[in-house]
């Protein structure tokens, strides 16, 4: 009788060691134990992210319901590039004002919804270290379509010391950031960010309402063969951009060129496949919009801190996207972004072709 007892009991712990156990990560988890990496953190950043990774839940169930309701269409309002709102695009602005405003931790934001700095008249909010700047909703002309949409931001501390956030305190270089990111609605759900200390991506999980670290540490591959850019626009680009394209073209079996093109119309989706299938983004100024159409402060510069932490590069072409000083809200860049030595290649040409538009933008159409 022992025995057989005792044959049975090794038999499970057999069949327990042949099982793998895997602890899943939550988003919150992870960024609470990163927050130790910091000395003095006190956890402000954290609570920050926090606020923005409900917000993003909760978008992104409007959006799943989308084809459902009765959301899909046009508000009527314009934003201030006089381009007409969606429905969707003023629900996400307005959901991450309200967890921003209320979280506490930040005391101004800059949308891509709304023309001018908003300041948070609270008590609590005046106190808050920090200020975003984001893009509620990007690509969403694409919603239609049911292609993948994205939200992005970016996260710095605020110059000014307490009060009313101010416009100065937004237009700061992309080095300052402290951490930046962006969501992706796509076929799942992805939440990807980086506070300089590499980049990690989480997945939700739909059934639980959780983000779950999927992409541990995500890296730019060396060099790739993937390059994503609105050709429809070749004849206003510059002579560097033309040149560049016919060169991802043409026909070497070292380099293995020719390149595939790949191009959604959705920056984080176009960015998102690229970092995890290496390729270059580019969204050069053209002879219609010389400074190109991406924002600097909440398109370009939360890309370019993921893109440098993920091991890759973001240019205008000629300069790190990082190091522009901002003048305005709402300016736009050229981006370039993608694996090292894709970029470095395309500044080449830049710098080869194109040298005038370093220091001189393109003149436009109408000159
Ligand atoms: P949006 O902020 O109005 O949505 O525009 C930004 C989007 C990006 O997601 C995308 O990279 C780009 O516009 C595509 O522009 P185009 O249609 O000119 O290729
Ligand atoms: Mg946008």
């Amino acid at each position: 009788m022992l025995k057989r007892k005792k044959n049975a009991y090794l038999q499970h712990q057999n069949s327990n060691a042949m099982v793998t156990r895997y602890k899943i990560k939550t988003l919150t988890e992870f960024v609470i134990e990163r927050q130790s990496e910091y000395p003095h953190a006190k956890g402000a950043l954290t609570r920050l992210l926090n606020d923005i990774a409900t917000a993003a839940k909760i978008v992104n169930r409007e959006i799943n319901a989308a084809g459902l309701v009765d959301i899909l269409g046009t508000v009527g309002s314009t934003n201030i590039q006089g381009e007409t709102q969606k429905k969707l695009d003023v629900y996400a602005n307005d959901m991450f004002i309200t967890m921003l405003k209320g979280g506490g931790e930040c005391c101004a934001i800059a949308s891509e919804e709304n023309e001018k700095v908003i300041s948070f008249q609270n008590n609590i909010a005046e106190l808050g270290k920090y200020v975003v700047a984001i893009d509620p909703l990007d690509g969403s002309s694409n919603i239609e379509s049911n292609v993948s949409i994205g939200t992005i931001f970016s996260i710095y501390r605020r110059k000014s010391e307490i009060g009313l956030g101010t416009l100065e305190d937004l237009l700061q270089p992309g080095v300052n950031q402290v951490a930046a990111g962006y969501i992706i609605y796509g076929s799942s759900t992805m939440l990807v960010y980086t506070t300089g200390k590499g980049v990690n991506g989480f997945t939700l999980d739909p059934s639980v309402g959780i983000f779950c670290l999927s992409h541990p540490d995500m890296k730019f591959t060396e060099t790739g063969n993937i390059y994503s850019i609105n050709e429809g626009n070749y004849v206003y680009f510059p002579e560097g951009i033309k040149k560049y394209i016919k060169y991802l073209q043409e026909e070497d079996k070292c380099t293995l060129r020719p390149y595939t093109s790949r191009y959604i119309g959705s920056l984080v989706a176009d960015f998102h496949r690229n970092l995890i299938k290496g390729g270059i983004f580019l969204y050069p100024g053209t002879r219609k919009n010389p400074s190109g159409k991406l924002r600097l402060l909440y398109e370009c510069n939360p890309i370019a801190f993921i893109a440098e932490q993920a091991g890759g590069k973001a240019s205008d072409g000629f300069n790190r996207i990082m190091e522009i000083q901002p003048k305005t809200l709402h300016q736009r860049a050229p981006l370039i972004t993608g694996p090292r030595k894709m970029v470095e290649k395309a500044e080449e040409y830049m710098r080869n072709f194109s040298p005038k538009m370093e220091h001189s933008p393109m003149p436009t159409e109408e000159e």
